[in-house]
């Protein structure tokens, strides 16, 4: 394994990534974050999310008893068409953005986390994401379907009720537009697909990988650049969440599942992250370049209370990781499939 400074290339931003192994060593005097608090009741009647109260903005929720999906109340897009912006000079570009965001509860039980579900219920969520993003994607103004799920207050979570968001727009994000640029240029050279052709490398090694089903694998991706980082890839050119057969719903559900347990038994805490999923643009066009994916952005360093700061360097520079992705992958792959509230149970 390299222990000296290097950089290695994501390719599918075509960006680079500082790695220094060597500085894993050095010692800690920073911040130290607070555990946040684990019992939660299984109903809050202050809980925006919890079935049968009132949320900000006066709307109630319905008694819901499996997921929930409404129209965000303080939206970021909104799907109302605004004029175009003439500034006539270049100095000062703008474009007006239409869009639509729904939140997506997962569950009645305000103190369920994914890792705790089942996986009918996990089963479930994944239904509800494809479904709204299909039924966002016949709006004709809607080109980019995001969907993401921010878990833990670090990652800015604002209520730990499980719920995810989706936001989708008339125009391509910047990591999606980049995505998208490396895929459709490895496909138009080789005539394969950028992200099967590298899942098949990911698999000859093994280094990397965490586990696989039939439909997807997860794996530490070989530029990741937070500590445990990860990637899920469908094992074949599905563009989106509503083109999965039941069966590969099921294997992302499992996939889903398995990566969040160990993730929770890595330090036994919640694991706080934020993950979504790529899927191809809604632009009217096939693309047959694309593999549906979802990214795993865990903050979460060298235990509960030391967390990775993206700061002076990574925000002027480049990203920086000093823990290799393959020791990570060795440390999550070590761990035990059982959850550990659940090992803990007397
Ligand atoms: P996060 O916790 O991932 O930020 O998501 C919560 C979202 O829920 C947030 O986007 C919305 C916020 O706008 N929300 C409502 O739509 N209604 C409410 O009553 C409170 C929060
Ligand atoms: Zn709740």
């Amino acid at each position: 394994m390299v222990e000296y400074p290097h950089r290695r290339l994501n390719i599918l931003t075509n960006e680079w990534v500082l790695v220094s192994p060597h500085r894993t060593k050095r010692p800690w005097q920073g911040q130290v974050e607070k555990i946040p608090a684990e019992i939660l009741p299984e109903y809050d009647p202050l809980c925006y999310l919890c079935p049968g109260n009132e949320r900000a903005g006066g709307h109630r929720n319905p008694n819901y008893n499996s997921t929930f999906v409404f129209e965000n109340d303080f939206a970021a897009l909104i799907p109302v068409e605004q004029p175009e912006i003439t500034e006539g000079t270049p100095f000062f570009q703008s474009k007006p953005e239409f869009g639509k965001c729904l939140v997506v509860c997962f569950s009645p039980r305000h103190d369920l986390t994914v890792p705790e579900m089942d996986l009918e219920m996990i089963t479930r969520v994944i239904k509800a994401w494809a479904n709204a993003s299909a039924e966002l994607s016949t709006i004709p103004q809607i080109k980019y379907v995001q969907v993401f799920e921010n878990k833990g207050a670090v990652m800015g979570c604002s209520n730990p009720h499980p719920h995810s968001q989706i936001w989708s727009q008339s125009e391509l994000p910047n990591e999606v537009d980049k995505e998208l640029k490396s895929q459709q240029e490895y496909f138009s050279k080789n005539n394969h697909l950028l992200l099967l052709d590298y899942l098949e490398e990911e698999r000859k090694s093994k280094e990397r990988i965490l586990f696989s089903n039939d439909s997807f694998s997860a794996l530490i991706p070989w530029w990741a650049v937070w500590p445990f980082e990860t990637l899920v890839l469908a094992h074949r050119a599905v563009p989106n969440l509503a083109a999965l057969n039941e069966k590969e719903i099921r294997d992302l559900a499992e996939i889903y599942q398995k990566l969040t347990i160990c993730y929770d038994n890595l330090f036994e805490i919640s694991f706080p992250y934020s993950m979504g999923f790529h899927q191809a643009p809604n632009d009217g066009t096939p693309h047959p370049e694309w593999v549906l994916h979802a990214h795993f952005y865990p903050p979460l360093l060298r235990s509960a209370t030391i967390r990775k700061f993206m700061v002076g360097y990574e925000l002027l520079a480049m990203p920086q990781r000093d823990v290799t992705a393959e020791s990570a992958a060795e440390r999550l792959r070590g761990l035990p499939g059982i959850h550990y509230k659940k090992r803990n149970q007397p």
